[in-house]
């Protein structure tokens, strides 16, 4: 049962997101309501947080949970993305939400789907989105928190999402750890701003996950890479992930990767986990999201892309399983490379990851002009320093490279980034030749490259694409020795016949 009107905040939807941002939220001293549809999911979770700084008030029924809220309501909704959302929207406004209430929507919902919920809803409450990234021990001890929405809204919902969120040192852009239940951190630079109106917040938070999947998808090939070019083994690679975690490599994604490589399988102790696990990687749609988007607004996010499709060919598994049998290629494997491959294919690794956040942040470029946003880049690089799960010390770099220079059109052209490249490119090159010559697919690498080389080249062979598309289907071209916008076409078939006479 609830008490009517203490709780500061409220929140519904008591899963793994929604458990542990409740937990936190309490802990920093804010009196929470909370619901869950399974009504014995939210007793249990009260039963078993008895204790907390801010009073948990569970309530079983949505009637009970809008009067135990204060007014204006701030109510998070942290359920499965998609008709949920709109289900659980419309049942406040049954249960008695009204226009001066704000109803966050903290889920991975499609940015789109929160700008329309702005508009549907507006006339009965205040609909605002918000990215959480940092999965189940972020949303305990301190996610990346990317707010979207009408920025009155923001006003109510900013001290809790402050006090909340990861924390960085100001001095050294580092996330400062330490969190435990009941211990907060304190202190330090809180890793979420606001970020603009309607779906500002969730766009930002799917790029962040298209990157993600990149990221991911990048050290799998390093991984991938360094076990059948050199034939380590799993403690090996830990101890060179590990050591990698120590250069401009340092994130949260390359430490757990040296935790993965090292946990033995406790079905078959004598064998290391990793090679226990299907080869065969899920999605749950936002890489798909943020490709889909690149595509939609002609940007070219080709290692985002190329990520999603790199999980798609792992789930064919037994397809692959029966073409390795059929379809022969190069030997792999050359144990001769020692010491200077680990270094070149570190290179290769963090060549590749500065292409793909360049595509991130070009892509988050295009949308603002799109919606008519006016994103801060620095600060979006910022708030991704702690909390979330691409954090690196790597953004705070991004971060400097757009105070540097706010109207940046590509990381690339960043003096930072440009001589990183310029450090690392021969040893990338070798590695993605390798990988070719060897067998070994390492399409974000190729494709990290094939960007790369693409942006910095005046003249591409398209002129020979505008030729043929205007030869079968009149689509005209433009000249090199006239202004832009002004099209050309000729009668093709013609020009098979001397131009000129002799
Ligand atoms: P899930 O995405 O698994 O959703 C489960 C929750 O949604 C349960 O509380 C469930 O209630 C509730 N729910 C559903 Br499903 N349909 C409902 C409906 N029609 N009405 C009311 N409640 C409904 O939970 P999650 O993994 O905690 O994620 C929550 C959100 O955060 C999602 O949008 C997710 O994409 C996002 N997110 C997740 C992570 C992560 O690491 N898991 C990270 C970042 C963001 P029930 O108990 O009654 O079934």
């Amino acid at each position: 049962m609830s008490e009517s009107g203490v709780a500061q905040v409220g929140l519904i939807g008591l899963a793994v997101m929604g458990k542990n941002l409740a937990l936190n939220i309490a802990d920093h001293g804010f009196d929470i309501a909370v619901f869950n549809r399974t009504t014995a999911i939210t007793q249990e979770f009260i039963r078993e947080n008895p204790n907390t700084p801010g009073k948990l008030v569970g309530c079983d029924t949505l009637a009970d949970f809008v009067l135990a809220i204060k007014k204006p309501r701030v109510i998070i909704i942290l359920v499965k993305a998609g008709a949920a959302v709109d289900a659980v929207t419309q049942q406040l406004i049954d249960a008695g939400v009204d226009k001066s209430d704000i109803v966050i929507d903290a889920g991975n919902s499609l940015w789109t789907d929160t700008i329309r919920c702005e508009k549907q809803y507006a006339e009965k409450l205040k609909f605002f989105g918000s990215g959480v990234s940092g999965g189940e021990l972020g949303a305990r001890f301190g996610p990346s928190l990317m707010p979207g929405g009408d920025p009155e809204s923001w006003k109510h919902l900013k001290p809790i999402w402050e006090a909340i969120a990861a924390k960085v040192d100001p001095k050294t852009g580092k996330p400062i750890p330490g969190a435990e239940p009941g211990k907060p951190v304190t202190g330090g630079v809180p890793c979420t701003a606001y970020l603009g109106p309607d779906g500002a917040g969730h766009y930002v938070k799917m790029v962040h996950n298209g990157i993600e999947y990149v990221d991911m998808q990048l050290i799998s090939e390093a991984y991938f890479l360094l076990r059948h070019l050199l034939g380590l083994t799993p403690p090996d690679l830990a101890e060179i992930f590990s050591q990698w975690n120590l250069t401009e490599l340092d994130s949260y994604l390359i430490e757990i990767t040296a935790d993965v490589l090292q946990q033995r399988d406790p079905a078959k102790p004598r064998k290391y986990l990793v090679d226990s696990i299907l080869d065969a990687a899920g999605q749950k749609g936002t890489g798909k999201w943020t490709s889909t988007s690149a595509l939609d607004m002609g940007v070219p996010a080709n290692s985002i892309a190329e990520a999603v499709f790199a999980r798609c060919m792992s789930a064919l598994k037994e397809e692959r399983v029966a073409a390795s049998k059929k379809l022969r290629g190069p030997k792999a494997g050359n144990k001769k490379h020692g010491k200077k491959m680990i270094e070149a294919i570190r290179q290769a690794l963090f060549c590749s990851k500065i292409c793909a956040y360049a595509q991130g942040f070009q892509l988050m470029f295009q949308a603002q002009q799109e919606y008519h946003w006016k994103f801060d880049f620095g600060t979006i690089a910022s708030i991704w320093r702690g909390g979330c799960i691409i954090r690196a010390g790597f953004l705070q770099k991004i971060t400097d490279a757009y105070t540097r220079d706010p109207k940046l059109v590509n990381l690339l052209m960043d003096p930072y980034f440009r001589k990183q490249i310029q450090n690392g490119q021969d040893q990338w090159r070798q590695v993605v030749a390798l990988a070719a010559q060897n067998g070994i697919a390492a399409p974000a690498f190729m494709s990290a490259l094939a960007y790369y080389d693409s942006y910095r080249t005046a003249v591409l062979p398209a002129s020979l694409i505008q030729a043929q598309r205007d030869y079968f289907g009149a689509h005209t071209y433009e000249r090199v020795d006239q202004a832009r916008g002004k099209f050309f076409h000729i009668d093709w078939p013609d020009a098979k016949r001397p131009q000129i006479e002799a």
